[in-house]
């Protein structure tokens, strides 16, 4: 069997468009964005789907990656294919150039993640040194868990002297100049990939020392060398997989580990009789204590004539919220405007990450309050308020009393919620998965899934990430990708706002299962739901892992695969898929996907066309060298058949290895 059934070896993308219908506004298929369409034209508002037509034809160069800005010399285009044009004014080529710019991103990306994890460790170090009574351990179970597999004592310790350890190695990891492993990555690897990473040499020490390093390597003048520079970027990829590390285990540690939990989504979750304030960005410190004050404020919101609180949550810090309380996801990224259209929204309140800038513009047609909270985010036009931890339920009651304000100004004439909401039921860590598992066998409960595979009644496992970019329409890629495989019997999991998309549309929902699901994934799930009859949610057609950094979860789930299967992960039927990618962030969470091993699909072009090497480094010789590798097709349909053939080649291969590995009475090989 080729590889990927890829008969011609070129890893090329198809000829569908890459910008689709590019002078069209109405750029979603989200139901509940387009009941606000035609609000938002009859008053004439400015969306992100206006924006994206005023930007085409976007430029050739960058979409290319081979206009270089990085000294001001430049800018520096690469015009021709040979002579001075075909260089920089340095004599840097496009290989360099691309490879440079495409690096960068993964800088951004892992800076991203990270500052959101630091956040979290400050968190939990002011909770250990007692200025911050008003979070908690949520999870003790989690805490020890992970003081073991951090090699933290924890026989006869109190909690907090646990958790100050483990925050110490968080701290560590941020800035570790001993050549030791940051701790946070190297804790929850499979033993072939520590060793792979080791050879490779890209394993980091240290989060900040890392981006550091890959800006300095790629400032003018340094590296040059395509190759060299990608293994730079991929050992800032797999610092970014260490950020996230520290963020998904301590969120969980102070707000508890998420378990199956029935909610809805979409813009009709907005309640017109009630304050309603989104919570909008990446991180569950502000947000969770933002929907406690809530609970503690109910009385004043009902003193001006509103039946209650309603939080609902956009984005990650939405997923975050989702997951672990129930809280209504009101929309994901490119609709975060139709939100404030809604006419009824109090406040958004926002603090780090995918915050588009127009919200304050949006708002000011409205009496929606935007309030930033974080030092390094602030957006003119809208109110600042300072969230400490310290003083963190004092500071969320003030962003409270500033929606109830601004509820007393709303315009009923102006306010227009569409019909659209859709039950979900959400929160499946890879606990709760475990546990979901483990009533079918309790000693081995990831063989349950891996059986299932290797019996042909499901075809694999797939991740599901990544973001809304308009290229496409929105969510219509998501939508698309998510069909095909389900159709073709392969599980589901989901995270940031690919979950979002499918919460939208109610396909996480159980009702999904019966008009989705080929039967192989249909019976799988009824087995599962047969064996758990005291899980009253039911299971959904696509199971909701939770937030961008939550994709470490997704990647624990191929590393239990795989140490069940008793091989590494390349080796393992489970595949990425990021259709809509937009973010630095999801740059890096892909490179650190194809490190790790798995095949990820990309179904928006990044700007790599550039350089034929470095488009053949990152869809094929990844491959050869860390068993995963980018699969760039902006076309859904091709793009889920190309997982599919995937998934169905590492099928393949690994019953091929294990019937001779049982003929033999040996070990599975391991070098294939
Ligand atoms: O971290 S999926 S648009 S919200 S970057 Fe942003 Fe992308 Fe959404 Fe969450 Ni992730
Ligand atoms: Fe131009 Fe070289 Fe400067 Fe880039 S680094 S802008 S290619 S001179």
């Amino acid at each position: 069997m080729p590889r990927y059934r890829d008969l011609t070896h070129t890893a090329r993308p198809s000829d569908a468009p890459r910008v689709v219908d590019p002078k069209n506004p109405i750029r979603t298929t989200d139901p509940g964005a387009l009941q606000m369409l035609k609000l938002i034209e009859e008053r004439n508002i400015e969306t992100v789907y206006d924006r994206v037509v005023a930007q085409q034809p976007q430029c050739a160069f960058g979409y290319k990656g081979i206009c270089c800005r990085i000294c001001i010399a430049g800018p520096c285009r690469v015009k021709k294919e040979d002579g001075p044009g075909s260089r920089g004014i340095c004599g840097a080529s496009a290989f360099t150039i691309v490879s440079r710019n495409l690096v960068r991103y993964i800088a951004g990306g892992t800076a991203s993640h990270s500052e959101h994890a630091r956040h979290i460790l400050h968190t939990a170090h002011a909770l250990v040194e007692g200025h911050a009574d008003d979070y908690e351990i949520k999870s003790p179970a989690k805490l020890m868990k992970l003081a073991q597999d951090l090699g933290v004592a924890t026989l006869d310790r109190e909690e907090k002297e646990v958790l100050k350890d483990v925050v110490e190695i968080g701290y560590s990891d941020f800035g570790r100049y001993q050549d030791r492993p940051l701790a946070f990555l190297d804790a929850f690897l499979t033993e072939g990939r520590r060793r792979k990473f080791h050879h490779t040499n890209i394993m980091p020490r240290a989060i900040d020392g890392t981006v550091t390093e890959l800006l300095a390597q790629t400032a003018m003048g340094v590296d040059s060398d395509p190759v060299n520079i990608i293994f730079g970027g991929l050992k800032a990829a797999l610092a970014d997989l260490g950020g996230e590390y520290i963020g998904t285990t301590l969120s969980d540690v102070l707000f508890g580990i998420p378990e199956p939990i029935v909610s809805e989504a979409n813009l009709g979750v907005i309640n017109p009789k009630m304050v309603n304030i989104a919570v909008h960005g990446h991180n569950p410190v502000l947000s969770e204590m933002v929907v406690a004050a809530a609970r503690k404020m109910k009385a004043e919101a009902e003193k001006v004539g509103a039946e209650g609180i309603n939080i609902v949550g956009i984005c990650c810090t939405g997923n975050e919220l989702l997951m672990r309380e129930g809280v209504y996801l009101a929309t994901s990224s490119a609709s975060q405007e139709m939100a404030i259209m809604t006419g009824a929204l109090d406040a958004m309140v926002v603090d780090i990450q995918c915050i588009y800038p127009s919200v304050q513009t949006v708002a000011e047609c409205f009496h929606t309050k935007v309030v930033t909270t974080e030092a390094i985010m602030k957006i003119p036009g809208a109110q600042h308020i300072a969230f400490n931890t310290e003083t963190a339920m004092e500071d969320a009651k003030k962003l409270i009393a500033i929606a109830i304000e601004a509820y007393k100004h709303r315009d009923p004439k102006k306010v227009s919620i569409p019909s659209e909401r859709h039950k979900l039921v959400a929160g499946f860590s890879v606990e709760a998965l475990t546990e979901i598992f483990s009533k079918i066998n309790p000693d081995r409960p990831i063989s349950v899934l891996t059986d299932a595979i290797q019996s042909g009644q499901i075809k694999g496992v797939a991740l599901m990430a990544g973001c809304n970019n308009l290229k496409r329409l929105q969510d219509e890629s998501h939508i698309t990708v998510l069909k095909e495989l389900v159709k073709n019997d392969v599980f589901v999991i989901a995270t940031g706002c690919s979950s979002g998309a499918f919460a939208k549309f109610g396909l996480m929902s159980p009702l999904a299962v019966d008009t989705y699901a080929g039967e192989g994934l249909k019976s799988f799930i009824q087995t599962l739901e047969a064996a758990n009859p005291e899980l009253s949610t039911g299971l959904p057609l696509v199971f909701h892992v939770g937030s961008c950094v939550d994709n470490s979860r997704g990647i624990d789930l191929a590393m239990a695969m795989a140490n069940e299967l008793g091989v590494d992960v390349p080796k393992v039927p489970f595949v990425a898929s990021a259709p809509e990618a937009m973010h630095e962030k999801a740059v890096a969470i892909g490179s650190w996907a194809v490190t790790m091993g798995l095949p990820v699909h990309v179904g928006s072009m990044p700007p790599v066309e550039g350089s034929d090497l470095v488009y053949g480094v990152t869809t094929q010789i990844a491959h050869d060298v860390f068993g995963g590798n980018f699969i760039f097709e902006v076309d859904p349909v091709l793009g889920a058949q190309k997982l599919l053939n995937a998934l169905e080649y590492r099928t393949w291969k690994l019953k091929i290895h294990q019937k001779t590995a049982e003929k033999n009475s040996t070990a599975i090989a391991q070098g294939w």
